[in-house]
């Protein structure tokens, strides 16, 4: 479509949206899937979209990410992408998270992050219950298995770590869980 006619197609449009037609001006209402949507993707920027909640509905007495602990939910992304997280905290007790090496029994705390800035902000302390949301962005350099753990000194081993794995066949980001 060239100049003229772009243009031309805006003054149709507010023609057709003059008085009468104001309700077309509001965005349709988005249709909402059944449960949130954790994990988007953007192949062609090879990004990877992850929504983190701590303390997710209660299970696993608040120690869990979007409701998984123990490893259960499993995020998988192609080698070379990037990871956008949103981190935010819905449960009473401060809470962070971390990108850490895969490491069974999950140590009590003092982790370092597996990748160049794969931690929320003061990991240690985390964030309260309701604190605007943390935004955490790393490149997976490396193939491997990992843990997306909480920072707070006894939460990881409390249960609040889950499954992160960095593939070198993946075509594209993926999360699986396993109920229990
Ligand atoms: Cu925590």
């Amino acid at each position: 479509m060239n100049g003229h006619s772009m243009r031309l197609s805006i003054i149709l449009c507010a023609a057709l949206l003059a008085p009468g037609s104001a309700v077309l001006l509001g965005s349709p209402q988005s249709a909402r899937a059944a449960g949130p949507v954790w994990l988007s993707i953007m192949a062609k920027a090879r990004l990877a979209r992850l929504t983190l909640v701590a303390g997710w509905q209660g299970n696993n007495g608040g120690l869990n990410f979007n409701g998984y602990a123990n490893g259960r939910m499993v995020v998988t992304v192609p080698l070379g992408w990037k990871v956008q997280v949103t981190f935010s905290n819905q449960n009473p007790a401060p809470h962070s998270a971390e990108f850490i090496a895969y490491r069974l029994p999950v140590p009590e705390g003092g982790f370092t992050p597996a990748f160049k800035n794969a931690s929320s902000p003061n990991p240690v302390e985390g964030i309260d219950q309701g604190h605007r949301p943390q935004t955490v962005t790393f490149v997976a350099t490396k193939i491997g298995r990992y843990m997306i753990v909480c920072g707070v000194p006894g939460h990881a081993n409390g249960g609040m770590w889950d499954t992160f794995v960095v593939s070198k066949t993946a075509r594209t980001a993926a999360l699986t869980s396993a109920k229990g």
